[in-house]
């Protein structure tokens, strides 16, 4: 999957057409570079970032994934926890919802079983404004574990197949970094929770604090990274270096490959 960011610090050019324009392109470059998924969002979930009104969001995504529908029938994700944003981005084209909440929003969880689509349910402990200032967990990999068991039995009673939905342990999202490689390393477990696993550990700053490096510089260990989940049996890794990652999973697919 494919990373395409939409918010006005991702593409330093000012002017709202333009925006659109480069991430249609982006995502369209992704495509080509082999992403299976292109995730769109219009919502900086990063540490400490700011509520994006509901209307602003929409105008930040659906106008990508139409551009993009206008050149390419590749699947389209949305990233966002916005009911309103679900329904205009799957009416625009996007299959699956990719909500960092887990559809915990008022009204999400209606709107994404009403929608027939696959979603992808994230764990964050917090609230993204506050959520890397004092994570704790006794059992980061239990209580995980258990917060999305919970999560996807409401899915499930709610209407959505268990069959359609992904679990993700939110890398990053109110974790230290030992929690991080605490996760990463027992990824497999979640595996049995549902249809499958996302795991996003792309450029995260779990890297800056292991390695020291600044986020221009994650590329080669973001992709060593995405290797050992797909080597660990993770569905769908979410990454920025598409064309990297790409080589390095097909690498890991004839590695795996029964002769
Ligand atoms: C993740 C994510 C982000 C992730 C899923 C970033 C939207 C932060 N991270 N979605 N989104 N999993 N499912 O650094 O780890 O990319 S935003």
């Amino acid at each position: 999957m494919g990373i395409v960011n939409v918010t006005p610090d991702s593409f330093s050019d000012g002017g709202r057409h333009l925006e659109m324009t480069a991430a249609v392109e982006h995502a369209l470059s992704l495509a080509e570079q082999g992403a299976d998924w292109l995730d769109i969002g219009g919502e900086s979930t990063r540490p400490g970032a700011a509520d994006v009104p509901v209307e602003e969001e929409l105008k930040r995504v659906v106008p990508v994934i139409e551009g993009i529908r206008r050149h390419s029938q590749q699947p389209i994700s949305i990233d966002t926890s916005k009911p309103e944003v679900m329904r205009a981005a799957v009416a625009a084209g996007a299959s699956l919802i990719n909500d960092v909440r887990a559809l915990r929003a008022p009204g999400a969880l209606e709107a994404a079983a009403e929608l027939r689509v696959p979603v992808c349910l994230m764990h964050m402990q917090g609230q993204p404004r506050t959520m890397q200032q004092a994570p704790h967990y006794a059992d980061v990999v239990a209580e995980v574990e258990q917060w999305l068991r919970q999560r996807v039995a409401a899915c499930a009673a709610a209407g959505i197949p268990e069959s359609t939905i992904l679990v993700d342990p939110g890398i990053g999202f109110g974790k230290t970094l030992a929690h991080n490689l605490a996760l990463m390393r027992a990824c497999d477990r979640f595996d049995q929770l549902a249809g499958g696993v996302l795991m996003g550990v792309s450029r995260k700053s779990w890297l800056e604090k292991l390695l020291g490096l600044p986020v221009e510089d994650r590329t080669c260990s973001s992709v060593v990274a995405a290797a050992l989940m797909a080597q660990r049996g993770m569905t769908m890794v979410r990454v920025h270096d598409v064309a990297e990652t790409a080589q390095a999973l097909r690498l890991v697919q004839a590695w795996e490959q029964e002769q």
